[in-house]
Order: C-alpha cells, then sequence, then structure tokens
C-alpha cells in the first residue's frame, strides 16, 4: 500500500490508508490509547482499541516524537467531537498496524505538541532541532519559501536573470566596521556584506539580475532585527531613467509577493492571528527630511543626525498608515552621507537617489540609483577618503560603457517577520547567528 499525506486522509473515510509521520502526543483514556500523528501536511488523531492486540501492545511503548508507519481506517468524527481549526479535525483513524521507524532516546527538552508553546526566545533557540517541529513555527518557514517562490517568480517574468554572487571577498563593500575579516590562505579576505559590487557587474553582461543568497554583517548589537547573517533578496537593472524606475520595479515586485503569500499561505498566516498585507498599488514615497520635520510636528521627536531610528521608522509608519492605508513607504533622497560611495548624488549633492522601503514599521529594504559614469565613481571614492586602487576590479567594469542602472537589497527574515508580526527576526531563521550564537 502506498502512504498517502495526513492532509489527504478526509478524502478516504470507510478506506484503510498507510501514512508515515511523528508520535506529537499519546493519551491513554482507560482502555483505549489516542495517538496524534503529525506528518509535513498536517496532525491526525488516531485511535488504538486493545481489540488489535500487537499492534496495541506496540502502542503502549510509543513516546513523543518516536517516528512510525501507521496502517488504519479513516472515519469520520461524530458532530460533538468536530474539530473546526484541524484539516483533519473531521475524521479520525482506526489504527491496525503501527511499524517503529525511529526511536526517541532522550526526554523532550520542551513540549511541541501544542501549538501555543509560550516560551522565551532563547529557550526556543537552544532547542531548536524540537522546536523546529512545533506546526506554529513551521509556518514561518513556509511563508519564507513563498516569499522566496513569489519574487523569484516575478522577477523571471520581468526579465531578470538569477545569478550566485561570490561570499569570499578581497575587500568589503558596504563601508563601515561590520564585516567579518577571515584567512584566506596566505591573504585576508571578508565575508559578503551584500553582493552589491558583483550584482552591479552583472547589469554590464545580463542588463537585470537577482540573487537569493546569504550576507554577513558583523553588527555587535543585540536588536529585534539584527542578526549576523541573512538572506539578501537583491536585484539590480540596467538603463533606467532614474531611482523612480528601480523603485517603481520593487514596489510590484513587493505587491506580487504580497498577493501570493496571502494567497497560498492561508493557514500560516492564520496561526498567527494577522491581517494579510494591506497592498496599495502605489506606495507612498516621503522625502526622509520630510519623514523627520513629520516626526517633529505629529510626535514631538527629535532626531539627533540626520538619519532616521528605528523609532523613527515605526512612527513614520503609523502616520502612513492612517493618512495612506499603506503598510509600505518609501523614504526617499537620503543625505549623501548616510549611503555607501556606489550610490547617485542627487542634483543637491547634499542627497542621493536612494530610498529605504519600510513595511509595518520597519525597514526591508535599501536602495536606489549607483554612480555609473567611471570618473564620477572615481572621485567619489575619493571624496569617501578611500583609495580607488582597492576597487580595482569593481572599477574594472566602469571602464565599458556601464549604462545608468540601480537597485535593491531586501532582507528576507524582515520581511517574514514583519508579514506575521514575531517579535524577533531570529524566529524567522533556521538556526539564527548573533553575537553570542554560534550554536545550534
Ligand atoms: P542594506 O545594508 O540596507 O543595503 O541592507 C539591505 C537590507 O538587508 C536587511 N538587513 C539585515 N537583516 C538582518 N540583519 C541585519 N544585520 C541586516 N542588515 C541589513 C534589511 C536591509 O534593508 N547593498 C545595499 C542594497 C542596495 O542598495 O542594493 C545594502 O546592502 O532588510
Amino acid at each position: 500500500m502506498e502512504r498517502v499525506l495526513i492532509s489527504e486522509s478526509p478524502k478516504f473515510i470507510g478506506q484503510v490508508i498507510k501514512i508515515a509521520g511523528w508520535v506529537n502526543v499519546r493519551r491513554d483514556h482507560g482502555k483505549i490509547i489516542f495517538i496524534d500523528i503529525r506528518d509535513r501536511s498536517g496532525i491526525i488523531q488516531s485511535v488504538v482499541i486493545p481489540d488489535e492486540k500487537e499492534t496495541y501492545e506496540t502502542a503502549k511503548t510509543l513516546k513523543g516524537e518516536y517516528s512510525i508507519e501507521v496502517e488504519g481506517l479513516v472515519k469520520e468524527r461524530p458532530a460533538s467531537a468536530k474539530k473546526e481549526d484541524l484539516i483533519t479535525g473531521g475524521v479520525e483513524m482506526e489504527v491496525k498496524k503501527i511499524k517503529i521507524l525511529g526511536k526517541t532516546y532522550a526526554e523532550l527538552p520542551i513540549d511541541i505538541s501544542k501549538e501555543e508553546m509560550d516560551l522565551n526566545l532563547d529557550t526556543l533557540l537552544n532547542n531548536r532541532v524540537i522546536s523546529l517541529r512545533n506546526d506554529k513555527i513551521k509556518a514561518i518557514f513556509k511563508v519564507s519559501a513563498e516569499i522566496v517562490r513569489s519574487y523569484s517568480e516575478f522577477l523571471r517574468k520581468e526579465g531578470f536573470l538569477e545569478i550566485k554572487t561570490p561570499k569570499i571577498l578581497s575587500s568589503a563593500t558596504e563601508g563601515g566596521a561590520n564585516f567579518f575579516k577571515i584567512k584566506y590562505f596566505e591573504k585576508d579576505a571578508f565575508l559578503a556584506q551584500s553582493p552589491q559590487f558583483y550584482k552591479q557587474s552583472a547589469v554590464s553582461f545580463f542588463e537585470r539580475v537577482f540573487e537569493v543568497g546569504p550576507v554577513f554583517r558583523a553588527e555587535p548589537h543585540f536588536t529585534s532585527r539584527h542578526v549576523n547573517e541573512f538572506t539578501g533578496l537583491d536585484a539590480e537593472m540596467g538603463f533606467i531613467n532614474n531611482f523612480e524606475d528601480v523603485m517603481r520595479e520593487l514596489e510590484r515586485t513587493m505587491s506580487y509577493v504580497m498577493k501570493s503569500v496571502s494567497k497560498n499561505c492561508v493557514q500560516e498566516i492564520k496561526k498567527y492571528n494577522i491581517e494579510p498585507p494591506k497592498i496599495k498599488n502605489v506606495f507612498p514615497r516621503i522625502k526622509l527630511t520630510e519623514a523627520l520635520d513629520i516626526l517633529k510636528k505629529e510626535f514631538g521627536k527629535e532626531i539627533s543626525g540626520i538619519d532616521i531610528d528605528p523609532e523613527g521608522e515605526r512612527l513614520i509608519s503609523e502616520w502612513v498608515k492612517k493618512k495612506y492605508k499603506s503598510d509600505f513607504v518609501f523614504l526617499i533622497h537620503y543625505p549623501a552621507g548616510t549611503r555607501p560611495f556606489y550610490t547617485m548624488p542627487s542634483a543637491d549633492p547634499q542627497f542621493t537617489e536612494s530610498f529605504d522601503l519600510l513595511f509595518r514599521g520597519m525597514e526591508i529594504a535599501s536602495g536606489g540609483q549607483r554612480i555609473h559614469d567611471y570618473e564620477q565613481l572615481v572621485r567619489n571614492i575619493q571624496k569617501f577618503k578611500l583609495n580607488p586602487n582597492d576597487f580595482e576590479d569593481y572599477l574594472e567594469n566602469f571602464k565599458y560603457g556601464m549604462p545608468p542602472h540601480g537597485g535593491w537589497g531586501l532582507g528576507l527574515e524582515r520581511i517574514a517577520q514583519q508579514i506575521l508580526g514575531i517579535s524577533s527576526i531570529k524566529e524567522a531563521i533556521l538556526f539564527p547567528r548573533d553575537v553570542k550564537r554560534l550554536t545550534p
């Protein structure tokens, strides 16, 4: 007999089927043993009665998280026992045969059988191989996978080629000090802080590219939105007229991603009890300087520097939500000193042709137009007190007809975090890395 998925069991009422999964929980009620069995598709309640002698003896030995194969008769549950919140809530299984596939050799450190585990972040992360078996936690990764799938699908339709760029680099790409230096044989090397240089150079051969790949940042601080390794969803496009073209593309990409997640992750979103994102076809755009004025006027918030801080991002998003009913907002024209050297200056050179995209109060993307003229780029590198000789390979492309171009970098985990309303980004990473956490 072929195995079927647990979620398919309601189609087999009155028939014997074979399933495989884990013992979510075993309950002994007098003579009857109930086993909730979980596979990748769902959970079903099964019942073992003493008449099935050998099976009953096996059932008595089962512990939480044993993996088993079970044959049984699918039966409709009495109306009073139906569970509306389960896909299989209308059926149960009368067990005929149990085969143990994998035993549990240790006490389970945490109880994952209930959807709501109510554990603190450290406990969840320290016991990751177990906590990741919980259905509500698994839902986060189904949403992440749908983000990546729909992101890639949309960009392919738009003529972007998927590329993979090296993660071991000879120089740091994003400036600042948040890079990891590693030993590379006789030399020093850096883990990529972004695919920035290589995606720009790919524009000169493919025009439009995107990448889904790891990004490394040596952020020394603990926040609910920073980790030291995350997944970047990057894109870069050539022959643009201005950075508005880039925002337009990103806006259409995010609309597609949000619609796909809302449509294809209904069960997952339900578990988090949140509203699917509100999508407008055009996201509001606000100049950063105006946003700082709004914060002062509407919220009495003074920003000390020239850039916005996380609380400012939250407040401005709140204001946008009220005024424009949008969960997204572009903050545009960041001051020159706040962006890397490759960013195109605006007509007023105090500012840049750049943006951040905020979603429900948090930055999820940065991007903009890049300097494409070789001589202008060399001058800007010098203006940043950097040495153009250190960027020789990057600059090479710019000597040969580099077209006007721009792009963005999105953080996958922040998107998932904000869609589901999760408090820490680390919950949206299978095995997160932070200053103190290099295992599991
Ligand atoms: P930036 O440095 O703003 O831009 O990064 C882009 C996006 O990556 C995510 N992100 C992070 N996520 C988790 N932990 C971190 N430590 C972290 N740092 C950044 C955010 C952020 O918006 N090269 C440019 C992009 C471009 O211009 O194309 C860049 O890397 O979601």
